[in-house]
């Protein structure tokens, strides 16, 4: 029988959220309702292969092979073009891809239904979201300890964004789950340091809010999604198994936090009052719902506009003045 999808966060979820600063929502999606974005990352990796194979830079596209091993068998085979796959499903940005499918998640009404739980009606997409193909072996798929607020401005320090982390295969202990440090979410932020493994910001064992020991693994069956605060330490680690572990992170916040999901680019003024200042500024916030002002809510077509012109604008993103990692 299928399982009952979560329509919204019940209270003693909204509670273990609050109280742990993460919570695991099983049966958020169908799992055909991930069949489009996973179609639309597939028809990328196609298109890529196409072009590097017409360009002479690879033989076999690998083209029988499932979405679940495709990338990794097409790396294994030609590691060296693994940056032009990356750049072609990631963007320029990390953030850069646009297509209507990741909208249609980004905007899921499920999604917002759950997130409502947590934000209330007024409801931004942070600016940050990223399509993650963790590769078995790939040293850059192992992410460092850190808080996502280490990558944000101080002045968003006290607003809530949530990151939902949504995998597009099973995410086990195996091919590289999240693992988070509970309860640690309310001690503020401890420092990073910038030049961490694979170039991510890092915090170090020693600083962490708890001890490493009282981290837990959060497996995630496809179709569900972690939630977390802006907040949470967490980390991945390694792929062992011959599956790609793809996964999305977004990220929400309520209208009151700081946003630039009003403004355009050129309209950036780095000595605006904070409240003005995006909690990440280089990338564009767009509005997915509002019971006030549902007229601001972003079509497709305003957000893709808003994200290319914000990749265009290359606007400086007000560093937190981690010290590097090396040297230290
Ligand atoms: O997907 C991963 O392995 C890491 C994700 C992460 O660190 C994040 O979403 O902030």
């Amino acid at each position: 029988m299928t399982p009952a999808l979560t329509t919204r966060l019940n209270e003693e979820q909204i509670a273990f959220f609050h109280t742990e600063g993460y919570l695991m929502v099983p049966n958020l999606f169908a799992p055909e309702e991930l069949e489009p974005l996973r179609q639309e990352i597939a028809d990328i990796i196609e298109a890529t292969a196409q072009r590097l194979q017409a360009g002479g830079k690879i033989a076999d596209t690998f083209a029988d092979a499932p979405f679940e091993t495709r990338l990794h068998r097409l790396v294994r085979a030609y590691p060296d073009l693994w940056h032009d796959f990356r750049r072609a499903i990631e963007g320029k940005a990390g953030g850069g891809h646009t297509g209507r499918e990741m909208f249609n998640l980004l905007t899921h009404p499920r999604l917002l239904d759950v997130l409502e739980g947590l934000l209330g009606p007024e409801i931004i997409a942070s600016s940050v979201y990223r399509i993650r193909p963790k590769l078995p072996g790939l040293d850059r798929g192992e992410v460092p300890w850190h808080q996502d607020s280490g990558y944000f401005s101080p002045h968003c320090d006290r607003s809530l964004i949530v990151t939902c982390w949504i995998p597009l295969v099973d995410a086990t202990i195996e091919n590289g789950c999240l693992l988070v440090l509970p309860r640690t979410h309310r001690a503020g932020i401890v420092p990073h340091h910038t030049g961490g493994h694979a170039g991510y910001l890092e915090v170090k064992a020693e600083d962490l809010p708890a001890p490493e020991s009282e981290a837990v693994y959060v497996p995630v069956p496809l179709g569900g999604a972690l939630l977390m605060t802006n907040m949470t330490p967490h980390c991945s680690r390694t792929n062992a198994t011959d599956v790609v572990r793809w996964s999305v992170d977004l990220r929400y916040q309520s209208r009151e936090a700081p946003t630039n999901a009003f403004q355009e680019p050129e309209e950036f003024d780095p000595n605006a009052p904070e409240i003005e200042i995006a909690c990440y500024a280089p990338e564009g916030d767009f509005v997915v719902r509002s019971a006030r002002h549902p007229e601001s809510v972003h079509t497709y077509e305003q957000y893709a506009a808003r994200r290319r012109a914000y990749d265009a604008a290359r606007l400086p993103y007000p560093q937190r003045g981690w010290t590097p990692l090396k040297g230290d």
